[in-house]
């Protein structure tokens, strides 16, 4: 079996090296900069996992190996750049983040035929700064990865990905191998026929919770406010004409529940634009309700409430 390597410091992305250190799993993380990276993971027994030193240059990868990239899509570009020389074997490559377009910026850097791999995930995890001033990853949430192939991989071929993971063992035992080696490291990993149905529908979480919840500094749990209700209601109507357009089959109102209960599910926590807003950070807006107003722009629907939550988020002060 392949290594996995795991790109940035990021949360979710410690969470899978630490999970991987305790499950026996080979792999290696490259975060940005010595700071970023946690020194080791708590779970939710309390329990610690040491994660081991860090490396901080890219090595060549064999097509055995898995590249996680478990970024914000606007870090994807430059991070591929980088990675790019050292990918000629072709191991899988596997996306991991909030919103869209991720797989367009790795489609133009690598390639149609390239063995990618879009996932999507609930587990819980945040970056916390100790006493000591050490920062580690505490395992907030047990959740699941959900993953798949691009409709549009080998598109010489003009068949959709298998719909299960045996007929992806036949068809391309590369990947299969890949979600196996991610599926020991955190599990569960579930493999999806349909990946892009699963991304739409993180999508449309997203663009509800995030927005409302940076805009008013609020935990996600309150979004299920009734003051809220008109601008949900309104999110969750455009996203569906949207995703409706590109034959994505899905209903308002079973898109609104989903939010609810996603919010309701996580609560207590701050959303990562939230949470990005409150750091100074960039945030994931274009990827979120920015994607949905390019998509609607491409078929000319109207999407004035999504329009609006990216020119309020955008004007937040940073
Ligand atoms: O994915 C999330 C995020 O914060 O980005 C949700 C599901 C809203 C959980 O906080």
């Amino acid at each position: 079996m392949g290594k996995l390597h795991i790109v940035g410091g990021g949360a979710i992305g410690s969470l899978i090296a630490a999970s991987a250190q305790k499950n026996g799993v080979p792999y290696d993380c490259y975060p940005r900069d010595r700071k970023s990276m946690p020194s080791w993971a708590q779970w939710q027994d309390g329990q610690t996992t040491m994660l081991k030193p860090a490396k901080f240059a890219p090595v060549a990868l064999a097509e055995t190996d898995v590249l996680i990239l478990p970024l914000k899509v606007y870090q994807l570009n430059s991070a591929l750049l980088q990675w790019l020389p050292y990918l000629t074997q072709q191991p899988t490559v596997v996306l991991l983040h909030n919103g869209m377009g991720g797989l367009e910026t790795a489609t133009e850097l690598l390639g149609y035929d390239y063995p990618l791999l879009l996932a999507t995930t609930s587990h819980g995890a945040l970056k916390v700064k100790a006493s000591t001033g050490d920062v580690y990853v505490q395992y907030t949430g047990v959740g699941a990865t959900q993953i798949g192939a691009p409709q549009i991989y080998a598109p010489s071929c003009d068949s959709p990905p298998p719909d299960t993971l045996s007929d992806l063992s036949q068809k391309k035992p590369q990947l299969a191998n890949a979600i196996a080696a991610l599926h020991d490291a955190l599990p569960p990993v579930q493999y999806q026929g349909n990946i892009l149905k699963a991304l739409w529908t993180k999508l449309s979480v997203n663009a509800v919770i995030n927005p409302l919840t940076a805009l008013h500094n609020i935990q996600n749990k309150y979004i299920a406010d009734a003051q809220f209700e008109q601008s949900r209601n309104a999110i969750c109507d455009e996203f569906t004409q949207v995703a409706n357009a590109y034959g994505l089959d899905f209903d308002a109102k079973s898109v609104h529940e989903n939010v609810l209960s996603v919010a309701k599910a996580t609560g207590e926590n701050f959303s990562s634009m939230h949470q990005d807003v409150a750091h100074g950070r960039q945030t994931e807006i274009d990827a979120i309700n920015g994607y949905i107003v390019d998509m609607a722009t491409k078929k000319g629907i109207p999407v004035p409430e999504n329009t609006l939550l990216v020119e309020r988020v955008k004007a937040l002060k940073l």
